[in-house]
């Protein structure tokens, strides 16, 4: 039987999803697509799953597309990078970012290609003192995709944007870390305890205020400050009416830790 492309298993509100070909870097082919994609479907329907932690087997993180399915033979029609793109890395980042629950990365390795910006994707990025991150996409002819050019200049500005993405040379976690493209970064044995760690404390947290969170964080750089000042009041006026919320006040004021449920 052939090893599954992705796993997926829920533990203490967590889902831990792990990229799952690690003879092929954990690079993309259309199988890890679908897979994915079901693993994060299935973490935003079930009300057990809180967070998610996405990482990979073996010594990558993911070398984005699988480039032994991309060699055109002499004379064949170029192949319809747009169409990849659309229907299956596309709707991987929009899953990342509108999912209403947090997803840590635990990046354990070379995040490269699209594997970079699936990482950058996700909302608290740790990653292993000998990872790296390389927008290897000019290596190869093209540009930075899944979100590349949309996530780099937000999270580093635009001269070290533009450095990544022409140079396409690889950044190392702690030069990630120090730039603002991730959280942050680990000793490579302490990876895999800090993300569980974070994500187990994401995973008891007030699931609604985190949602609520990721969707005003990620709105604010296209909004004015009124645009934002209202969403703010907006999505509050739903926070408070939440369950946590008043789990939270009356934790805080009995003086002891609040037990959220997620509602
Ligand atoms: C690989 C790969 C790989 C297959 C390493 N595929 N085998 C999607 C489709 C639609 C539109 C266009 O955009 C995209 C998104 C993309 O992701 S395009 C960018 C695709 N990815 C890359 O260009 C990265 C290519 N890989 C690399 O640059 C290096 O391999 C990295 C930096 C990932 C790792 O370097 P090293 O640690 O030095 O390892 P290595 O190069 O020796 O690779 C180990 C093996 O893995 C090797 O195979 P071999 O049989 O020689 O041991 C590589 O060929 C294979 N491999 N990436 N993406």
């Amino acid at each position: 039987m052939t090893q599954a492309s992705v796993l997926f298993e829920v533990q203490d509100g967590c889902a831990l999803v792990t990229l799952n070909r690690p003879e092929k870097l954990n690079s993309f082919i259309p199988d890890m697509h679908a897979r994915l994609r079901e693993a994060l479907a299935a973490s935003a329907a079930r009300e057990d799953v809180r967070a998610v932690l996405l990482t990979g087997a073996g010594r990558a993180f993911c070398a984005g597309q699988d480039l032994g399915e991309r060699v055109v033979a002499p004379g064949a029609p170029p192949p319809d990078l747009g169409q990849s793109l659309g229907t299956l890395y596309n709707p991987l980042v929009r899953a990342l970012r509108t999912l209403e629950k947090p997803v840590v990365c635990a990046v354990n390795g070379v995040a490269a290609g699209a594997g970079a910006n699936l990482a950058l994707a996700c909302d608290i990025v740790l990653a292993g003192r000998s990872a790296r991150f390389v927008q290897a996409f000019a290596k190869i002819g093209l540009m930075p995709d899944s979100g590349g050019t949309y996530f780099l200049p937000r999270l580093v500005g635009m001269a070290r944007a533009m450095g990544l993405a022409l140079l396409a040379d690889s950044l190392g976690a702690e030069d990630a870390a120090r730039i603002g493209l991730i959280w942050r970064c680990t000793d490579d044995a302490a990876l895999m305890g800090e993300a569980r760690a974070v994500a187990a404390a994401l995973a008891s947290g007030p699931t609604k205020a985190y949602g609520a969170i990721k969707e005003s964080l990620y709105a604010s750089p296209h909004n004015t400050l009124d645009a934002q000042l209202n969403l703010e009041r907006d999505i509050q006026r739903e926070l408070g009416r939440t369950e946590d919320y008043r789990e939270g006040v009356a934790a805080f004021k009995e003086k002891r830790a609040p037990a959220f449920r997620g509602r």
